[in-house]
């Protein structure tokens, strides 16, 4: 007799970027058949990406580590045995507490990388443990991401979290800088389906104007696309704002101060210098800071490419500016700010940021919400003396692969007394690692998004509970983050008080609950009755009563950034042009299928044609007598890579461009094999040296040198 067979529907939610799609699961016998949108969610409107598809391959993957494996021997001789949960997590807390009480809480080295923003068990449990480490030599995925943005709007609004996002389902006029929202699907701006939210930007006759050294999917529906070189973009914002100070346009709102300053401030910043500088017209300049003025409603909205450049955060300074003196702040279809059901922000549960409490050791950089940059990591494992890194912790990230200079960092690594990663998998970073911890992958877990509402272009709710039941001998990351914060403390000899004991032990659900219930928008039983999410509504004016600065007002000229502008002038007054000595700028990308470090052993997310090559113009590859798909080779300060170059004109000329997230390494594994991804690593090349003054790398930018093999 043939067993019955079950078929449920279930919802679930894709947590692999910053789009949080909802979606549909049909399950038959418990394997996972098909994997759609969810049309009833009130923010992603039933999109899925490529993507999202994949998480039903993470569940079943025989890559993925379910259980505590150690390493035996290293490099390619290196073999994982397994270990029951208790030997590991007794054996990594003996080994964290041994290096605190012998060398001091800073000789421990935390990494924290991308995938912990999306996960819940680390947003309600990853705190406490990273605490227990006593270290001030904290690292993360931010500070070669978004760290000037928290910098900007710790000055300017008061908290390292108010960041304003673009109201796109309303807005007339879309400046879109250093973005690629048709692949990466948005950042800092929860924006499901943004394909369909820019056809529908078009059809109620508004426009979207893009800034970047590449012609990206994103340019190519947009009504304008202007080239700029890298890194010079601060000299196109500061000139835009020069316009509307010079033509009288500026209409800021009352709660701002510092108009003059910030007037005298750009007064040198012409359209001229801007042009000279960056590519980009200075008519351009002129008629985009214009219509910015002249729209019924407008935001400007820059990211990856204006974020990690050596002047991040003076770009996203002008960003805000100019959002602010275009008259569209805190307006419909301006930059707004989302009211989350659990508001981080104004409930303090993440603090305002602060800057410069402390320096790091060995290059006397500051500090800035908690965290040193990672670019200084690996000098901090490298150098001797008191205070050097030992040991290390990451958490869900891959630095080897996506931090500058991966592969001195990777060296470092190997040197270290002991390293423990709580990852799913074996990568190029955790590989060195002592013992791997596996929390369970994303169905096997619940989800509510405590980062994400928070930069989103509607406000809405969902709880989301796991899709399938984790296995026995299989811990949740909020499991492995309390046990270790439980069993290091103990070890301290300050073991955990009854409240906080009883909060580690506590699942994220019920810990929801309460802030769903004491925050007053929604409650847990109301998202229990609607797994598709609720609907909070359009985006509120909400200003300026929800600023965390001492007076609830706006300073357009802090100091800590304008003391940055003579850098700034000096970098300007450098700049060649691009032919001069066959210099080049190298560039990142990201692809619709590429999920940073990870992802790159599933079949479905690496069919196709290649994307691993080094694009640049067709001119720059006949200048060096480079056919199209030749090897080449790429040197910059820090290292050397061979790849095949393919020619494209939309490339700026002068300029290259690399993924980042490729060059997989780890024998043993299915990373990278396929030819679509058979690439190389682009931080093999970035520099660590090259900081913005919130202490981001500069990514962008990079000078290489590029010559056939
Ligand atoms: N040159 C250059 N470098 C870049 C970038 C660039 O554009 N150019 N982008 C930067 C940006 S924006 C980012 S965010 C970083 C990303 O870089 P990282 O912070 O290093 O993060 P990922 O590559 O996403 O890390 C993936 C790892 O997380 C693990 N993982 C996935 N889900 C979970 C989970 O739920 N729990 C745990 N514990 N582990 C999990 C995966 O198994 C994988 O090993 O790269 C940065 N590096
Ligand atoms: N498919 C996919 N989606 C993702 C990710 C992924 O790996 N794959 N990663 C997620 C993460 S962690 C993040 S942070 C977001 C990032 O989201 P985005 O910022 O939208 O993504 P990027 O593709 O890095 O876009 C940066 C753009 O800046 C351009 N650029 C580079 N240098 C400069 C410059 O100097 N000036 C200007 N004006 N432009 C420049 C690049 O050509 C690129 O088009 O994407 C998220 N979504
Ligand atoms: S856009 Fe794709 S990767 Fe991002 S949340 Fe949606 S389905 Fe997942
Ligand atoms: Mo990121």
């Amino acid at each position: 007799m043939p067993a019955v067979s079950l078929t449920e529907t279930k919802t679930a939610v894709c947590n692999l970027c910053e789009a949080i799609c909802g979606l549909r699961l049909t399950v038959e016998d418990g394997i996972v058949t098909s994997v759609r949108g969810n049309p009833d969610d009130p923010l992603s409107r039933g999109y899925i990406c490529p993507k999202g598809v994949s998480l039903a391959d993470v569940y079943t993957d025989p890559d993925r580590l379910r259980r505590p494996v150690r390493r035996v021997g290293s490099g390619a001789e290196a073999t994982w045995e397994e270990l029951e949960w208790d030997e590991a997590l007794d054996l990594v807390a003996e080994r964290l507490a041994a290096t605190i009480l012998e060398h001091g809480g800073d000789a421990v080295g935390a990494y924290l990388g991308n995938p912990n923003a999306h996960s819940l068990g680390f947003g309600t449990h990853g705190a406490g443990f990273v605490r227990s480490l006593r270290t001030h030599n904290r690292f993360s995925a931010s500070t070669v991401d978004q760290v000037p943005h928290q910098l900007v709007a710790h000055l300017m609004y008061g908290h390292q979290l108010m960041i304003a996002v673009p109201d796109l389902d309303r807005t007339d006029f879309f400046l879109v800088v250093g973005a690629n929202p048709m692949a990466s699907n948005g950042s800092l701006m929860t924006v499901p389906d943004f394909p369909q939210r820019v056809r529908e930007l078009h059809e109620r006759g508004g426009r979207m104007v893009v800034l970047d050294p590449r012609r990206t999917e994103t340019a190519k529906v947009a009504d304008e696309h202007h080239f700029v070189r890298p890194g010079t973009d601060a000299a196109v914002l500061l000139a835009m704002l020069h316009v509307l100070v010079a033509e009288d346009l500026a209409r800021p709102p009352s709660y701002v101060d510092g108009l003059d300053r910030l007037a005298d401030l750009v007064a040198d910043f012409t359209p001229e210098l801007a042009e000279q500088a960056s590519g980009v017209s200075a008519e351009t300049v002129r008629s985009l800071a214009r219509e910015l003025a002249a729209a019924g409603s407008g935001v400007v909205y820059g990211r990856m490419g204006v974020s990690t450049q050596a002047f991040g955060t003076v770009c996203q300074w002008a960003i805000a500016c100019l959002n602010l003196l275009s008259g569209h702040f805190d307006r419909p279809g301006g930059a707004m700010f989302p009211e989350p059901a659990v508001d981080t922000v104004g409930r303090r549960i993440v603090g305002p940021g602060r800057y410069d409490r402390w320096r790091s050791r060995v290059r006397d950089v500051p500090e800035f919400a908690g965290e040193l940059p990672a670019s200084v990591m690996a000098e901090e494992m490298r150098t001797p003396g008191e205070g050097r890194i030992r040991t290390v912790v990451t958490s869900a990230g891959n630095p080897v692969l996506s931090t500058p200079d991966g592969p001195g960092l990777s060296r470092a690594l190997e040197d270290l007394d002991f390293m423990v990663s709580v990852d799913l998998y074996i990568n190029e970073t955790t590989r060195h690692a002592d013992v791997i911890l596996p929390p369970t992958s994303a169905l096997e877990r619940d989800q509510y998004d405590l980062v994400f509402h928070g930069f989103a272009v509607r406000n809405t709710a969902r709880w989301t509970p796991a899709v399938f039941e984790a296995e026995q001998d299989q811990r949740h990351d909020w499991q492995i983050f309390g046990e270790l914060t439980a069993r290091i403390n103990e070890r301290l000899g300050t073991p955990l008080a009854d409240d906080a004991a009883a909060a580690a032990a506590t699942p994220p659900a019920d810990l929801i609950a309460v802030l769903l219930e004491s925050g007053g928008r929604t409650t847990m039983a109301d998202l229990l009755e609607h797994p598709e999410g609720v609907d909070l509504g359009a985006l509120r004016p909400t200003m300026p009563q929800r600023l965390q600065t001492p007076e609830q007002r706006i300073d357009l000229a802090p100091p800590l950034v304008t003391d940055d502008l003579p850098r700034l002038r000096d970098a300007l007054a450098a700049v060649r042009p691009a032919t001069d000595d066959g210099e080049l700028l190298l560039i990142g990308r990201r692809h619709k299928q590429d999920c940073n470090s990870w992802l790159h052993n599933t079949a479905r997310l690496t069919r196709g044609k290649p994307r691993h090559h080094l694009l640049m113009h067709p001119d720059d590859l006949s200048a060096r007598g480079i056919a199209d798909g030749q090897r080449v080779t790429v040197t910059s300060r820090v290292g050397t890579v061979e790849v095949e170059a393919s020619g494209v004109d939309d490339m700026m000329p002068g300029v290259v461009s690399l993924p980042h997230g490729y060059g997989h390494q780890v024998p043993g594994t299915r990373l990278g094999h396929a030819s679509t991804v058979a690439g190389v690593s682009i931080n093999d090349l970035t520099d660590p040296e090259l900081l913005d003054i919130s202490g981001n790398a500069a990514l962008s930018g990079v000078p290489v040198r590029v010559s056939a093999c």
